[in-house]
């Protein structure tokens, strides 16, 4: 199975002479396709709890781009759906969620176990998914970090500081180390499924890492995603872990080590150079071109793939985006990078 599939070669630890690539968000807004199935579906949240048309979303820059990979359609805030907050989508706005900042709200979560009764769709997308990519393209499920994924919970929406999660970090400890652990066992057990359903890798989205300083860089992005990746390997062994946490500047340099996963997810905010240096030493990578060249495209979009490919070229490697696509993306130029990925 690996021979064909060289996501899991390269996650594997081989150097392969063209990366395999896929990109963060593939499936979105930037494809009529998706925007589509979307309406289709009636709201993005039904889409994620519709296993044939999220399993169809997910199919769809397989056909148009011909990725190594597809990421199973889905969100991290089902999580917390799964536990019991209240969830959902303002049109233009974003995420928003019910607010947990207390012992009370602690208590009226539901138990870890309960989470597969609202997650079980999402197993059913994977399975679609395992039985209907074509056989080189690797699937890969995910779950948001614990730290990333409290952000929401705490704030009840996105936010650019972090700012409520942090106060409740530094105000009252034990309920904000008691949330951790619940997202932190929910987030074994839902990947857990998804592997049984089919996944072949699973990534955690740390998107917020970057906003966490010094020690509690450590405790509440390294800790968490280094607990699901152990718990995760002593359940599945071989089933590889690509972690991503964002925003980490000089603190990527150890993280396959500290987190135990085989792949780091690189953002823009570090060079090429700089990970062959001082990441890619301890195993594969992946990401860093800025995800703005998918809008704006033309040469300097080729020069920095040609760039990145390079620069990454005496290690393991595959090739992504530093963060998603933007619905303003132009399939166009995402092509364009993939035939420059490809074709030199
Ligand atoms: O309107 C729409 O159609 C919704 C846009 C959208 C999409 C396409 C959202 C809402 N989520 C998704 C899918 C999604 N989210 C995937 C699917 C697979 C793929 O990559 O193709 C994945 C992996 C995610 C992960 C996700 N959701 C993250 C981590 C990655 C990242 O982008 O940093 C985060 C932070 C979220 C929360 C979320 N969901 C959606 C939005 C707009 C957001 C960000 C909210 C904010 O601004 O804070």
């Amino acid at each position: 199975m690996t021979k064909n599939k060289t996501i899991l070669r390269a996650l594997a630890g081989e150097t392969l002479p063209t990366p395999p690539i896929w990109m963060m968000r593939q499936a979105g807004r930037y494809l009529p396709e998706y925007k589509a199935t979307r309406a289709q579906a009636g709201d993005f949240l039904s889409l994620c709890y519709n296993p044939e048309l999220a399993a169809e979303v997910t199919f769809q820059p397989i056909r148009r781009f011909g990725f190594d990979a597809a990421i199973l359609f889905a969100d991290i805030l089902l999580v917390p759906q799964a536990l019991g907050a209240e969830v959902w989508f303002v049109t233009g706005e974003g995420p928003r969620l019910s607010t947990i900042t207390t012992q009370a709200g602690i208590d009226a979560l539901k138990p870890v176990e309960a989470i597969h009764e609202t997650l079980s769709p999402v197993y059913e997308t994977v399975k679609i998914l395992s039985n209907g990519l074509p056989a080189e393209t690797t699937l890969i499920g995910f779950a948001g970090a614990p730290w990333t994924v409290a952000t929401y919970m705490i704030a009840g929406r996105g936010t650019p500081d972090q700012g409520p999660a942090h106060a409740l970090k530094a105000g009252n400890r034990p309920v904000f180390d008691a949330l951790m652990e619940r997202i932190t066992d929910a987030t074994v057990l839902y990947l857990s499924e998804q592997i049984k359903a089919g996944a072949e890798v699973v990534k955690l989205f740390d998107s917020w890492a970057g906003s966490l300083q010094g020690a509690d860089f450590e405790d509440y992005s390294l800790k968490p995603m280094q607990r699901i990746t152990a718990a995760i390997k002593a359940l599945h062994p071989g089933v590889p872990v690509i972690a991503f946490p964002r925003g980490a500047g000089e603190h990527y340099r150890g993280t396959h080590d500290t987190i135990g996963a085989e792949c780091i997810a690189v953002d823009d905010g570090v060079s090429a150079e700089w990970v062959a240096a001082n990441v890619q030493t301890n195993g594969c990578v992946q990401g860093n071109l800025k995800s703005s060249h998918m809008v704006t495209g033309g040469d300097a979009l080729v020069s920095e793939t040609r760039r990145i490919v390079d620069a990454l070229s005496k290690g393991p490697h595959i090739f992504n985006l530093g963060h998603g696509i933007t619905p303003d993306g132009e399939p166009e130029n995402v092509q364009l990078m993939i035939d420059t990925v490809r074709g030199g």
